[in-house]
């Protein structure tokens, strides 16, 4: 078990990936071959059910990215099934109170941090090795396994502080696109509001040595953003660049 992005960010280098969207195993293998770190499979915003996210986590692995799946809510099963999956992580929307991060730390962390449910899974590839040690893949997983809140309600950013010095919660991801239409500025991303937002959530993830990950829509806000200090950035989504290209090369052929 291995994790790409705690090992970049213990050695003071920004790690990037991005959301994959397209239901494709030959997608996410084209987004390794950039080589990017990471891949978020999107379950909130795609209609991606259980066996297709799993299989996705299984494409990424075998591709070299870590993959982080973005779960709808905050529920036992929904937590469960990407990380028994083998998912290096777990990217969670819409959080508005520190209770209810309190609650996914429970379901997605192995006592004594959390009452995460126990059973030999593909994530310890079913303890079939000859030196499997259970009491040794839950410290591993609870210590390698990314679980982040993602910041972008009103309510959460409220309560930054508190949430990012939850023990359990790895990091926190900026949400620009949620947190902007919260903030009275929608999709207003270099607006004060927005800088002062994600400057206190950069501060509040340092403070609580935490990982800041966020959402830029293309290469220039993506330097940017690690400029200002953010650790990590997923960076667009496969479904929108396929979009762009075909655009791209549309307006080539007949301008
Ligand atoms: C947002 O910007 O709201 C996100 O969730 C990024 O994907
Ligand atoms: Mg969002």
């Amino acid at each position: 078990m291995e994790n790409r992005l705690s090992d970049k960010k213990a050695q003071g280098i920004p790690s990037y990936g991005t959301f994959t969207q397209l239901k494709s195993a030959a997608a996410i293998e084209n987004i390794a071959c950039a080589p990017f770190d990471f891949v978020v499979i999107d379950t909130e915003h795609q209609a991606i059910g259980t066996d297709l996210m799993a299989s996705a986590v299984a494409s990424a692995q075998g591709a070299g990215l870590a993959p982080l799946v973005r779960i709808c809510e905050i529920s036992r099963r929904e937590v469960l099934h990407p990380l028994d999956a083998g998912a290096a992580g777990l990217i969670v929307p819409a959080v508005k109170t520190a209770e209810e991060v309190r609650q996914l730390v429970a379901y997605a962390k192995f006592a004594p941090l959390g009452n995460r449910g126990y059973q030999p899974t593909r994530d310890c590839r079913w303890g079939s090795s000859s030196s499997f040690s259970p009491v040794s893949y839950m410290e591993e997983a609870n210590r390698k396994t990314l679980l982040i809140p993602q910041c972008e309600t009103r309510e959460c950013l409220e309560h930054i502080e508190e949430i990012a010095s939850i023990d359990g919660v790895d990091g926190i991801f900026i949400g620009p696109l949620d947190l902007s239409i919260a903030l009275g500025c929608p999709l207003q991303l270099d607006s004060p509001v927005m800088a002062h937002a994600i400057e206190r959530i950069l501060k509040a993830c340092r403070d609580n040595g935490k990982m800041s990950m966020i959402f830029a829509g293309d290469a220039a806000a993506a330097r940017k953003l690690i400029e200002q200090g953010v650790d990590s950035v997923a960076v667009g989504a496969d479904i929108f660049l396929l979009i762009h290209a075909y655009q791209e090369l549309y307006r080539q052929l007949t301008d």
